[in-house]
C-alpha cells in the first residue's frame, strides 16, 4: 500500500470550478484536494498537495519528492504533458511511480492533446473522468505494491 502520497497540478488548474465548467467541471481544486485528503487519512496514509503554472517549480517539486520519500505521485501536468522534457525526465529520475490525470478526454480533443510526454512513463492514465479521476487514481495508488 502506497503510503506517502504526491498530487501535483500543473498550469491553470487553480482555475478549476471558477471558468469553463462545461469542459472541466464546477469543483475547486481546493475541494478536490480535500476530498482526496480525508480518503487518504482514512486508509492510514498521508497526502500533500501542490500546484503551480511554472513548469520549474513542477520539476522542483518532483525532485524534493524523492529525500520525502514519496512512494506514489498522482499528477496533471495540464498543459506542460503535451509539452514538457523537462517533467518528464524529473519523474523519470525520481523513479517514484505515478498516475497521469486529465479531466478531459485528451483523445477527443485537438490533435496536439494526443500526444503526452509522460504516458509511457506512467502506471496508468485516467482522462475524461472529471474529479472523480482523481479519486480513482487515489484508490489505486492506495493499493499499489508494485508486483501487479
Ligand atoms: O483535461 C485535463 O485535465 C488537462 O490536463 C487540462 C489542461 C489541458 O491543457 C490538457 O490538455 C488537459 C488545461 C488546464 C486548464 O485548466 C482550466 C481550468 C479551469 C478553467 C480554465 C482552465
Amino acid at each position: 500500500m502506497a503510503k506517502n502520497i504526491l498530487v501535483v497540478n500543473g498550469p491553470n488548474l487553480n482555475l478549476l470550478g471558477t471558468r469553463e465548467p462545461d469542459r472541466y467541471g464546477s469543483v475547486t481544486l481546493p475541494a478536490i484536494e480535500k476530498l482526496l485528503d480525508e480518503s487518504a487519512r482514512r486508509a492510514g496514509a498521508t497526502l500533500a498537495c501542490f500546484q503551480s503554472n511554472s513548469e520549474s517549480e513542477i520539476v522542483e517539486r518532483i525532485q524534493r519528492a524523492a529525500p520525502e520519500a514519496v512512494d506514489f505521485i498522482l499528477i496533471n501536468p495540464a498543459a506542460y504533458t503535451h509539452t514538457s522534457v523537462a517533467i518528464r525526465d524529473a519523474l523519470a529520475a525520481v523513479r517514484i511511480p505515478f498516475i497521469e490525470i486529465h479531466l478531459s478526454n485528451i483523445h477527443a480533443r485537438e490533435p496536439f492533446r494526443k500526444r503526452s510526454y509522460l504516458s509511457d512513463l506512467a502506471v496508468g492514465v485516467v482522462s475524461g473522468l472529471g474529479a472523480k479521476g482523481y479519486g480513482l487514481a487515489l484508490a489505486y495508488a492506495l493499493e499499489y505494491t508494485g508486483k501487479d
